[in-house]
């Protein structure tokens, strides 16, 4: 969509130069972050990396529209949704590199973060375990009268996955209030969409009567047009609703893949079709900043990011012995045991 289509729509009035201006450093903050995140894979300080470059607009525009009580269930792509909904840097950086601050004490893989104080639930590894769980949680909101919906992300590999249909199956029959919002990047590793599904995919919750919508998830306009008008209706309590987001993964599947030897880049960092670029020329030709602004956010997203992972590689990696506790309420004679056995072959 570009502005004068933006403009007749009315979005462009609805949404504040402050509101765009903030997307647009948390997209540049979770670009500059990937970037950094890959390159310390790459110098082996972090062991695994899932690069969300490309899909942070439609991720930010979840984060935008949520609200505090939300519940998210996100998956491992969702970097922007994180910053978004204002998570600290610092925690993002103690549970990449597993430092003693870690809130999961290590005991997760990069990216599989938790972080229940901004009511983000804990990401799963299987592809589409989440999204029962998030109908459950949003049967639990429903029962105990409690305020908030939930929001469900997860790529379109994920749809494919039994699942998926189970969860907006229950999801329609109790009526319960779950945005599910499907980023399809196109590709599920080195699976293109057309040999995953030949159904598309917005239609998939037809099969449940769950209403389902297509947006450009690489337009921040876009993406907060169809993300409203999905959220009014499930927080009238219409029930659940579906969105598919179209949208791009720039890079690899994740550090362990090399996307070269199945296709060739349509997106690249910094091309015109760079949803970040799409959002800095929409802000140009408003009007809203000019190119010397750019600059300065870009500059300094990136002494943010050297500054806080400089100070967070200062903290202890987690204590192993930590691997026994949180098991049973009081710990076993034999962990207790191997507590020891452990402190003794230091
Ligand atoms: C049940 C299951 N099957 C296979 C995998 C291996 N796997 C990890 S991510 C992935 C691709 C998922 O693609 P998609 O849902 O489109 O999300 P994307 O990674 O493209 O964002 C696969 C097949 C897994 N983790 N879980
Ligand atoms: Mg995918």
């Amino acid at each position: 969509m570009d502005y004068a289509e933006a403009l007749n729509m009315g979005i462009v009035g609805n949404l504040s130069n402050e509101q765009t201006i903030s997307a647009y450093k948390t997209a540049v903050l979770a670009r500059t972050l990937d970037i950094k995140i890959i390159n310390a894979q790459r110098q082996g300080i972090i062991g695994f990396h899932v690069p969300n470059q490309g899909q942070e607009m439609i991720q930010i525009a979840i984060g935008m529209l949520s609200e505090k009580d939300d519940f998210i269930f996100n998956y491992y792509r969702d970097l922007a949704l994180l910053l978004q909904r204002g998570v600290p840097l610092s925690l993002i950086f103690d549970q990449m590199l597993s430092n003693s601050n870690d809130l999961q004490k290590g005991r997760q893989m990069p990216d599989h973060f938790s972080f229940k104080e901004f009511n983000f639930t804990t990401v799963q590894s299987p592809v589409g375990a989440h999204l029962p769980l998030a109908v459950g949680a949003a049967y639990s909101i429903k029962y105990t009268k409690k305020k908030g919906i939930v929001i469900a992300t997860f790529g379109d590999g994920a749809t494919s996955t039994s699942d998926f249909h189970a969860a907006l199956n229950l999801a329609s029959v109790y009526n319960l209030s779950v945005l599910f919002v499907c980023e399809n990047n196109g590709w599920a590793i080195s699976l293109p969409s057309s040999k995953q599904t030949k159904a598309e995919i917005y239609k998939k919750g037809a099969a449940y009567n769950i209403p389902g919508k297509r947006v450009d998830g690489n337009d921040l306009i876009s993406s907060l047009l169809g993300l409203q008008e999905a959220l009014n209706y499930v927080r009238d309590g219409k029930g659940p609703y579906l969105v598919e987001a179209t949208t791009y993964r720039i890079g690899p599947h994740s550090t362990s893949d090399d996307p070269k030897k199945y296709r060739s880049d349509e997106i690249t960092d910094g091309s015109e079709n760079d949803p970040i670029r799409r959002l800095e020329n929409l802000m140009l030709k408003m009007g809203v900043v000019d190119p010397s602004f750019i600059q300065s956010v870009k500059a300094q997203a990136k002494e943010e990011i050297d500054k806080t992972m400089d100070e967070r590689m200062t903290i202890p990696p987690v204590d192993p012995s930590t691997m026994f506790d949180d098991v049973y309420e009081s710990p076993s004679w034999i962990q207790e045991e191997e507590r020891r056995e452990m402190n003794d072959s230091d």
